[in-house]
């Protein structure tokens, strides 16, 4: 079977955007049983930012393996792992810093945009965050990523460091990987601003969904979310220069497993105001029993970690022959 790979940074807290961008997809991947699935808690990705205090980082892991297990990660059939739990990825990290070059890193948008204006202050462990999520997939050898949107640039830099590596050895060793980016929401935008991306780290609390939100707050957040006046139109060209509305049709169209189109088919001449209403029950229905299947699973902490033991040991099964290989290729001695 070919193997996929994806991972969320437990970086506090999960988003509807994470939700419907990748822990939807990665569900429905692991369900179709046509694929190995890797899914994968990257703590050390979620340090890059900012070094975390240990308790919330510990925290936001298990809470971050609560949500995968709650929106249906199966941990028998799915490999759930904690990122530093298997040691490869961060060693493939360093060969893969040796490979890729400054030059691809400082043009990943990613970099330029959490770096700010400030890139002598990030940590270096910013700017090399690429290379690291490009070991994490090709240390399984990995074809397929579910993603949002907005990681479709590191995705083709993970296919650089793999074309390159073969290159430089002669070897046909890492596989090309394929981006998996699908559906009405691969990029769900804040919802006070269609224009930006929903993210965990906005400080402005009412521009996401947190997956933890009860049902008042996502409804309060979804009746406060930027509109405009007009109705909604017949067809999706009418969204085109319309980003809040869209993205307010585009979730409810994830949510729902419909189009775009077929939303707009129930609701066409409907006001925001009453098409709010009818996403604030459908989100709410959605949602809710998955925050409480969260808050239930993170009452028992040690079940979590077991959970992850479980998955790391089954990890390295594919990751220590892969690292091993690696080192061979590159003539580093092994006894
Ligand atoms: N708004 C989004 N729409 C669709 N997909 C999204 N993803 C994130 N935001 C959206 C997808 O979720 C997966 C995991 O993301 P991540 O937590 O590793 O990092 P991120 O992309 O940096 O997510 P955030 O919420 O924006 O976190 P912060 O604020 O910490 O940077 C990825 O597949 C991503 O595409």
């Amino acid at each position: 079977k070919p193997r996929v790979f994806s991972g969320i940074q437990p970086s506090g807290g999960l988003t509807l955007g994470n939700y419907l961008g990748a822990m939807k997809r990665f569900v429905q991947m692991q369900d179709a049983g046509t694929h190995e699935t890797v899914y994968c808690m990257v703590d050390l990705h979620a340090i890059t930012a900012r070094l975390l205090p240990p308790e919330e980082l510990r925290n936001n892991t298990r809470e971050l393996c609560a949500g995968f297990i709650a929106s249906g990660i199966d941990p028998e059939k799915s490999i759930l792992i904690n990122q530093s739990q298997v040691p490869e990825h961060a060693q493939l990290a360093w060969i893969f810093n040796c490979v890729a070059r400054m030059g691809w890193m400082g043009r990943m948008t990613q970099w330029k945009d959490k770096s700010g204006k400030d890139a002598e202050g990030a940590s270096l462990g910013l700017f090399a965050y690429p290379a690291l999520m490009a070991a994490d997939i090709l240390v399984y050898h990995a074809t397929h990523v579910p993603v949002g949107d907005d990681q479709k640039q590191h995705l083709e830099l993970t296919r650089d460091i793999a074309a390159k590596f073969n290159h430089d050895y002669g070897v046909d060793f890492f596989p090309i990987t394929e981006p998996v980016i699908e559906g009405a929401a691969t990029r769900v935008m804040n919802l006070q601003d269609g224009t930006k991306k929903m993210s965990k780290s906005d400080p402005v609390e009412k521009t996401r969904i947190n997956m933890t939100d009860d049902a008042d707050a996502i409804a309060k957040k979804i009746r406060k979310a930027k509109t405009d006046p007009d109705p909604l139109p017949d067809a999706v060209d009418g969204l085109s220069e319309r980003p809040d509305a869209r993205n307010l049709v585009n979730i409810y169209a994830a949510l729902a497993d419909i189009t775009p189109q077929a939303v707009l088919d129930e609701h066409a001449g409907a006001m925001f105001g009453h098409f709010k209403v009818a996403l604030a029950d459908l989100a709410v229905a959605k949602l809710s029993p998955i925050s409480s299947e969260m808050s239930r699973l993170m009452d028992d902490p040690a079940e979590i970690d077991r959970i992850l033991g479980r998955g790391a040991a089954r990890a390295r099964e594919i990751t220590v022959p892969i690292l091993e290989k690696t080192y061979d290729i590159i003539g580093m001695l092994r006894s």
